[in-house]
């Protein structure tokens, strides 16, 4: 029985994923590294260190230099993520949160995220959620479970009775690793391991997600 839904945060309650990628993109463009909206997609719920690697594909740096290039990309998000507002909540998220606390369901984020707790202040959705885990809390970042099973453990539920909602292929992984269900939101080739699949959130009530998972 399900009992508990951990939700990833970027990509699936919110479109931050947009400004991590502007904010990569410019760090890119100024460091005359090659990447577009396809590479993007292998950044998707990788923490910020693997990101960057990705996106030097093997170029040579120091740590120094590393140091200063994720800071700078940070500086670019964080401009974006300081004019958010609750309006930049996806479609059906703020209904669903609200729904599924009320329902008596125990209710994380789980996100890769060091700015987690910066992003949920613009979004002012504190008061529907039991638990936070971001990238701040485990040293291993999806694709491990560490995350995932931290929440659980929150929670005070088994990880059987977790369903993970995430939009990445990461973030899937991790749930199947912390042996959880998994739902993948977004294209199916981007999400074709999880368990169930829906295109949003937008419309999904407890109602719909019960069909979809069977207990
Ligand atoms: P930061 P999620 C992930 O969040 C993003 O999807 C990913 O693109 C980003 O690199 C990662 O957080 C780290 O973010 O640089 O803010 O620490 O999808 O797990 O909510
Ligand atoms: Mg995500």
């Amino acid at each position: 029985m399900i009992r508990a839904i951990l939700f990833d945060l970027d990509g699936v309650l919110t479109d931050t994923s947009e400004f991590h990628y502007l904010g990569w993109k410019r760090l890119a463009d100024e460091l005359g590294l090659p990447f577009d909206r396809q590479k993007n997609e292998a950044l998707r719920g990788v923490s910020r260190r693997e990101s960057l690697l990705i996106l030097l594909d093997g170029r040579p740096a120091t740590e120094q230099e590393m140091n200063e290039w994720m800071e700078r990309k940070n500086r670019y998000y964080m401009e974006y993520v300081s004019k958010m507002t609750p309006q930049n909540l996806l479609p059906g998220a703020l209904e669903l949160l609200k729904e599924l606390h009320q329902a008596g369901y125990k209710v994380a984020i789980v996100s890769s995220s060091k700015n987690t707790p910066l992003v949920l202040e613009r979004l002012q959705i504190g008061e529907w959620l039991d638990t936070v885990v971001d990238g701040n809390a485990a040293a291993r970042s999806k694709p491990a479970p560490d995350l995932f099973l931290l929440a659980a453990e929150r929670l005070g539920v088994e990880p059987a009775e977790c369903l993970v909602i995430e939009d990445a292929e990461a973030g899937i992984a991790a749930g199947k690793a912390a042996g959880m269900r998994t739902l993948g939101l977004g294209p199916i080739e981007r999400v074709s391991s999880a368990d169930y699949h829906l295109p949003d959130l937008n419309g999904v009530s407890l109602q719909r997600l019960r069909e979809l998972v069977p207990d």
